[in-house]
């Protein structure tokens, strides 16, 4: 592998959140898009990745040709500053219409909402330059299993997916698991399921997936086994690195922080596969912490890029050939020490 080979970066707007729980309000003053955008370009990132309403504020109250006009701007905004939008996906977890589900709730009228909503939201990236749209299906599941038949579910996510690969040739989808949160328990949870359901569709090869490592990492799994498997079957599009400590409320860490280890299995995966080879970017889904303070508000981003980065080159001189030894003696003990060695800097 080429040591020279380099990787883009990328972060959305609600990456730089001002603080807010389900506890308690603000710690941040809200800051606009544009001073968002200023950041991202100083930081010396190269893409952005926005949800539809981060694109167009408060989309669902806008005509067409609003729309279309906001998306321009926006364009011209993106063109003018040298930043790509890597990704746009649909908001589909805060309308009254998605209380239920979007794709699957049992009611047919809030399942047309959130198809048209999704058509939508291709046509906002289309004037993006973009073609990968995300599908973070936060809505789709249940909080008690006997309120919907999760057979059924599957068909509606499956015509869900087929009426957006037919409203644009181009596009590609890229299903983003979640296990659980907002959900008890939600119908894709896994890179497994997103790839299966995938198969399902009229057109396999433009469905792929995101893995973001603590929504594996809620599943029980190791984002870098999920990594390895989407990369077997050349799906994995883009890529939401960053921490959680344990089962519970996702996190959002910054890349790194709950466990080093981890996250060096995760790039090491990433190099193996040549991510990033075919113009995927790498983006840190990650949260300031509530306590930031507002001069210190990047710093999560700038950390999650410096761990990867330092990541990469601990990957990079890793002592393969000393490992490969321990692997064939089946001397997993000394081979456990060693990558502890190697990430403690010996
Ligand atoms: C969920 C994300 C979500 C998606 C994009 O983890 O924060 O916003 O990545 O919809
Ligand atoms: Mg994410």
């Amino acid at each position: 592998m080429p040591k020279e080979r380099t990787y883009r970066f990328c972060f959305g707007p609600w990456n730089l959140s001002e603080g807010q729980d389900p506890y308690g309000p603000p710690t941040r003053p809200a800051q606009t898009f544009d001073w968002k955008l200023g950041k991202l370009r100083e930081l010396g990132f190269e893409a952005m990745m926005f949800h539809d309403d981060d694109a167009v504020p408060d989309v669902d109250s806008k005509t067409d040709a609003q729309v279309a006009r906001e998306a321009r701007e926006l364009r011209k905004k993106l063109r003018d500053a040298g930043v790509a939008a890597e990704i746009v996906a649909p908001r589909l977890w805060f309308d009254p219409h998605t209380i239920d589900g979007a794709y699957t709730n049992n009611d047919a009228r809030c399942r047309r909402y959130a198809i048209d909503r999704s058509r939508r939201c291709i046509d906002i990236a289309k004037m993006l330059d973009c073609d990968l749209i995300v599908l973070w299906l936060a809505r789709e599941g249940s909080y008690i299993r006997e309120s919907k038949n999760a057979r059924k579910c599957v068909d509606y996510l499956v015509e869900a997916v087929d009426a957006m690969l037919e409203h644009d040739p181009k596009i590609r989808i890229a299903i983003e698991p979640k296990p659980n949160e907002p959900m008890d328990l939600a119908y894709i949870p896994t890179i497994g399921h997103a790839l299966a359901l995938a198969q399902l569709t009229r057109d396999p090869k433009r469905v792929g997936c995101l893995i973001e490592s603590a929504h594996a990492l809620l599943a029980g799994l190791d984002p870098a086994d999920e990594i390895d498997f989407a990369c077997a079957f050349g799906k994995l599009w883009s890529l939401h690195l960053n921490d959680q400590n344990g089962l519970k409320f996702d996190q959002d860490k910054p890349f790194g922080s709950a466990n080093l280890r981890v996250a060096f299995n995760q790039v090491r995966a990433l190099e193996r596969n040549r991510y990033g080879a075919r113009g995927e970017y790498v983006a840190f889904d990650v949260h300031p912490f509530r306590t930031t303070r507002p001069e210190h508000w990047t710093l999560h981003l700038e950390n999650s890029r410096r761990t990867f980065l330092r990541l990469v080159e601990k990957a990079r001189t890793y002592p393969e050939a000393e490992a490969r030894q321990l692997v064939a003696d089946r001397n997993y003990a000394a081979l456990d020490q060693l990558v502890l060695e190697h990430l403690m800097g010996r």
